[in-house]
């Protein structure tokens, strides 16, 4: 064989990989275990393009690593494959969303298998399986049958809440649910009817329905979520979202709130993905209390992080949504209060919060009462404050809080700053305004003074200590036709689960996937929706699952995807628990990374599984952004001028596939054959080329700098294109994807090759002992690559792979004590290659079960010394000698030399000073 034939020995071995199922992982417990998972993909209609694979060939060589150091590895690989492109494609075109779906992932496989990936795909799951969302809806109905208890802070089951109820109604109960839930007697709850009781229960449940305000986008037809939604526009597509109130199933993630932020700190994240979730879990400590109005019978409650600032407040401020404004608005400031509440309602709360600029607001006219010093204060309705965070009313402190010191200034309100402990701890500084020593709180720390205050607040019964967290309930619903049926009937208006037995309830076929005519959703268009009990047939619900839904909990389910029984054989789960390293993009931060923790929360709490949190470390790698070529017209004609000479005309940029572009050389027949406007195309060339400009922009298809791995792996090889998307920069960066780079990596693959074959091409491996410089060379390449993989920098390891290849090829290397480990420790990167090296090499098993090198320190260690020979202060010889020869042994050496004797010119030296490892002097 001469040249190294890539096409045909990586088709070859992932042959062999996949038919003997090199990869395929069983629970073992005599072995470490190592879990490495990777964000599955949606498996969108365009492929994979070369960004994609990036983090997946990352975890690949961990993987790969891993098992080399004996490690039983899972490394599994699935889609996520509900979701929206698929159905908006479907409803454009008509074709089923299972088809289109089914299709693509077929693409996604086969590029994948063709990188030469380590995955075991006899775990593979896809969301949209019935197989695996009978689970996905299984989980479902646990949560639906589950309630919060704070005293055991864990979830419970509703059964055990009504147990509770029967003995001693809810007085006593401490658990999460809805702010409106009534107290009843136990002698109460038996009154209730059954409609009554199922109605109360829902306030309690992990899932429930309830009339909540969402993001409504009308152009999708769907309700979305707030990670959905970025400044106002869904996330896919573009459309406008308004807020509207609906019938939805939400999650009650709030729940675990706490739980959710106390285990973000033991978790091996970056320090960015953890604040962005501590961020929008948003927990401050405060208090809550009412203000009564003045004249009238009602409390205004409000929540403060700062109620030791109690002696400032000038006045209080409402929500515009507030549900008192209209009760409290009087004649007098009706015109003005009513018009301005109008104006309020139309603008989103994030356009209020937004603009800071405009301030607007309104008095109502009515005072509130301050319960600690009597006093009556202006009661307004302002923009910036929120509906749907605290209580919807704040107690404004100008001189301490900057949104009330702004809005107070614009409406010329009272501002009072209060000389307390607390000063440093934050007063506004643009202050000003009268200065008021409060009666108690005066001189002391915040922490006391706040909690002297809470105190107050509790024996006057107007108040206690809160802690709010900003993070909301999920919703739970989409409008949709491509994702999990909820497994709920309705009976009189409530819902109700279906029987365990018969699930996965099938998403049911229908002639369009559309919303019908009266805004249903599309499943409101399948025949037969409905479910039998011995009661009768009862409608199922219409929405179907948002897209998170499959992927908060897939990762349990690689560990034993055919189980029939069980969501997760416990014995199997107990093996694999948490992700050793799990690696995706970061833009997941608060949705899928939230709400996996939070499933995962409540599968330990209800004993599914023995973690508490999914994913033990995280990396997030970079984006591979496009390279963009760029061709000149000469404007008005057909004619492209080449990129050093286009200053001398006058010209339009316009973008080339960079396909038919090779190290910024434009290939001119593909180019004229690309588009037939370009058929007669002219060129003024540089030396006989046409240069293309180049610039970095996102990889696109409107932008023509996608690069596809199937084109790179026809070109220059799986293994070419696996170092080549390592070496381009560290895995968390940023990068431009650019091929220019990418003969260099082939032909260090070629010279690797080299390395194993004679002049003639022939396989040549000599079996005789290495030298001290070869194992030298190749004990630092182990011990970099093992650093650098301990560390997850991967470029850095494929540059000291060219180093220790280069200087093997100057030693004239072949010999087998070199050549076997230098094939293991590259193999992780470039497995096809090595893995054929390895066989050629006499191995009849794969290079995967063999063992990392063992690195050992002695090799690197300079044995000899290259002595200076010093005679009367000047240099005359060097001589090498070893290190372990004694001073006296040294000394011999160096007076015995033919150069030394030359210069003693016969003479005894007076003096010999030898300094071991550094020099010899001779005075004469
Ligand atoms: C008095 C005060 C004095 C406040 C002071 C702050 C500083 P976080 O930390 O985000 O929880 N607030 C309460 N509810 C609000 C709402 N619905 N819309 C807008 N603002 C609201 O912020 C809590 C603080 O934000 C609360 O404490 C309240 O203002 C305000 F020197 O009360 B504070």
């Amino acid at each position: 064989m001469a040249d190294y034939n890539f096409q045909e020995v990586e088709k070859k071995w992932q042959a062999y990989w996949e038919k003997n199922q090199i990869f395929n992982a069983q629970a073992d417990n005599s072995k470490p275990k190592f879990y490495s998972l990777d964000m599955f993909p949606y498996p969108s209609g365009a492929g994979l393009h070369v960004g994609h694979p990036l983090g997946y060939i990352a975890s690949d060589i961990i993987t790969r690593y891993k098992r080399l150091q004996g490690f039983n590895v899972l490394h599994p690989m699935g889609y996520d494959s509900f979701g929206l492109p698929a159905e908006q494609y479907a409803i454009q075109t008509g074709q089923h969303p299972a088809i289109t779906t089914a299709q693509n992932i077929n693409r996604y496989t086969e590029q994948l298998k063709n990188i030469g990936f380590a995955f075991d795909w006899a775990k593979e799951v896809r969301t949209s399986d019935p197989q695996y969302y009978k689970w996905t809806q299984w989980i479902f109905m646990q949560l639906f049958e589950s309630y919060y208890d704070k005293k055991e802070d864990k979830a419970k089951s509703i059964t055990s809440l009504v147990a509770v109820f029967e003995l001693s109604g809810n007085a006593e109960v401490l658990a999460v649910c809805d702010e409106d839930t009534p107290e009843f007697s136990a002698a109460e709850w038996k009154s209730f009817s059954e409609k009554q009781k199922q109605q109360l229960l829902l306030k309690y449940r992990l899932t429930y329905l309830a009339e909540t305000t969402v993001n409504w986008c009308p152009a999708l037809g769907t309700v979305l979520s707030n990670d959905e939604v970025k400044d106002g526009f869904s996330e896919r597509g573009g459309h406008p979202v308004e807020r509207k109130k609906m019938m939805q199933w939400s999650m009650r993630i709030t729940a675990y709130a706490e739980r959710l932020l106390q285990g973000l700190d033991a978790l091996e994240w970056s320090e960015p993905i953890k604040e962005m979730q501590r961020n929008w879990i948003g927990k401050s400590i405060g208090a809550e209390m009412v203000f009564q109005v003045k004249g009238q019978d009602k409390l205004i409650k409000v929540f403060t992080t700062r109620i030791d600032t109690i002696y400032g407040v000038t006045y209080l401020a409402l929500a515009p949504e507030h549900d008192y404004v209209k009760d409290l608005i009087t004649e007098e400031q009706r015109a003005t209060a009513e018009a301005y509440v109008e104006v309020a309602k139309n603008r989103s709360e994030r356009d209020r919060m937004s603009d800071v600029k405009t301030i607007s607001g309104a008095f109502t006219g009515s005072y509130a009462i301050n319960p600690f010093n009597g006093e009556e204060i202006q009661i307004w309705i302002a923009d910036y404050v929120l509906a749907g965070y605290g209580t919807g009313a704040v107690m404004a402190v100008p001189a301490h809080d900057e949104r009330d010191y702004n809005f107070a200034k614009h409406f010329g309100l009272e501002i009072r700053q209060v000389i307390e402990g607390s000063m440093e701890n934050g007063s506004f500084p643009g202050k000003g305004g009268t200065i008021i020593n409060s009666d108690f709180i005066s001189g002391l720390e915040m922490k006391v003074a706040m909690d002297k205050a809470i105190a107050f607040l509790e024996e006057k019964k107007i108040g206690k200590g809160k802690i709010q967290y900003r993070m909301r309930d999920a919703i739970f619903t989409r409008q949709r036709y491509w994702g999990e049926p909820l497994p709920v009937f309705f009976k009189e208006g409530l819902p109700y689960l279906i029987d365990e037995k018969d699930l996965p309830l099938v998403l049911p076929e229908v002639d369009k996937y559309l919303p019908t005519e009266d805004g249903e959703p599309p499943l409101g268009r399948a025949k037969n929706w409905t479910y039998k009990t011995a009661d009768g047939e009862f409608a199922l619900e219409k929405s179907t699952m948002p897209g998170w839904a499959g992927s908060s909990w897939y990762f349990f389910r690689y560990m034993d995807p055919q189980n029939e029984e069980k969501l997760v054989d416990p014995e199997i789960e107990k093996y694999w628990g948490a992700v050793d390293l799990y690696i995706g993009g970061a833009e997941h931060a608060t949705g899928h990374l939230l709400y996996s923790r939070f499933w995962t929360k409540f599968l330990y709490d209800i004993e599914v599984v023995s973690i508490e949190e999914p994913f033990s470390k995280m990396i997030n790698q970079g984006m591979i952004q496009g390279r963009s070529n760029f061709v000149f017209r000469v404007k008005g004609t057909n004619t492209f001028v080449s990129h050093g000479l286009k200053d001398q005309f006058e010209t339009s940029a316009m973008h080339v596939d960079v396909n038919i572009v090779h190290n910024d050389q434009l290939n001119i027949d593909k180019f004229k054959a690309w588009r037939p406007d370009l058929e007669d195309a002219e060129f003024i060339t540089e030396d006989g080329k046409y240069i293309c400009g180049a610039e970095v922009e996102k990889m696109s298809k409107s932008k023509y700098n996608v690069v596809n791995p199937d084109d790179i792996i026809d070109r220059y090889g799986a293994d070419t294109l696996r170092m080549y998307e390592m070496f381009l920069g560290p895995l968390e960066q940023f990068k431009p994807w650019n091929t220019n780079g990418i003969d260099g990596v082939s032909k260090f693959l070629k010279k690797l090759w080299k390395l194993y074959h004679d002049q003639q091409g022939n396989f040549s491996v000599s079996n005789e002992k290495a030298t001290k410089e070869e194992l030298k060379t190749l004990h630092k390449t182990i011990k970099k690559t093992q650093e650098d993989l301990e560390n997850y920098s991967f470029n850095t390891s494929v540059a000291s792979f060219m180093i220790c290849v280069n200087e093997l090829t100057a030693l004239k290397c072949n010999k087998r004590e070199i050549l076997e480990p230098l094939a293991i420790i590259i193999s992780p990167y470039a497995p096809h290659i090595t893995e054929e090296l390895w066989s050629m090499l006499g191995h009849q098993d794969s290079i995967i079960f063999s063992k990392f090198p063992e690195f050992k320190e002695e090799y690197l260690v300079e044995n000899s010394h290259e002595y200076p020979i010093s005679i009367n202060g000047k240099v005359r010889a060097k001589l090498s000698l070893s290190l372990s020869l004694s001073r006296e042994e040294v000394e011999k050496t160096a007076l015995e030399d033919a150069t030394v004797q030359k210069w003693l010119e016969g003479k005894t030296p007076k003096k010999v000073i030898v300094v071991p490892g550094k020099i010899v002097n001779v005075v004469v």
